[in-house]
């Protein structure tokens, strides 16, 4: 009897150790999923994150956020690495940052088929053209706007900076020539994506 019993006694406990074990290990599942999954939160108050990649061979790097909070679309960004000086920055036309010289996300995004210039020039400008920003020494720049001329996600496609693109350029936009400013290589590339 002893001889069955022991080795019974010892399976009972084996056995709700791994049990607890279990439980330990599907609580921490849960809390995991918990954390990564993407927060609806970020859809309901309309906020873009984009993340850069450097382009033509440049190594800057930077972070843009678009919010948009009744009706106003507001952008701050922030670049490092780049030549001092003025750069130019514009919305592009798709989400597509995959070639190494970052023409892959095309043309100006330019939904009402209007000349490229300043924005709010009264001879056109694109919705996409966002203008200049300047560079100090150290390679640091920033720039912020504000308009109610894009929404992030809405049906109208003449306002729609969803899967588009932002591009900073190597050199200045003159907000003349056209289709683009003559604004030079693409060093920064970033989809406006979810
Ligand atoms: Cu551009
Ligand atoms: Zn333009």
């Amino acid at each position: 009897m002893k001889k069955i019993v022991f080795p019974l006694i010892a399976l009972i406990f084996i056995t709700l150790i791994s049990c607890k074990e279990k439980n330990k290990n599907s609580l921490t599942t849960v809390e995991k999923t918990e954390e990564v999954s993407p927060s609806p939160i970020s859809q309901e108050k309309k906020e873009i994150i984009v993340q850069f990649e450097p382009k033509s061979g440049s190594k800057a790097v930077g972070k843009l956020i678009f919010k948009e909070v009744d009706g106003v679309v507001s952008l701050a960004a922030k670049f490092q690495g780049l030549s001092p000086g003025m750069h130019a920055i514009h919305i592009h036309e798709k989400a597509d940052c995959s070639s190494i010289d970052g023409k892959s996300a095309g043309g100006h995004w330019n939904p009402t088929f209007t000349n490229h210039g300043k924005w709010g020039n009264e001879d056109g400008y694109h919705k996409g053209d966002i203008g200049n920003f300047n560079v100090i020494d150290n390679g640091y720049g920033k720039i912020t706007m504000e308009t109610t001329e894009w929404c992030i996600g809405c049906e109208d496609d003449t306002k729609n900076i969803l899967g588009k693109a932002i591009i900073v350029h190597q050199g200045t936009d003159d907000f003349t020539s056209q289709p683009s400013g003559a604004a030079g290589a693409r060093i920064i590339c970033g989809g406006i994506i979810l």
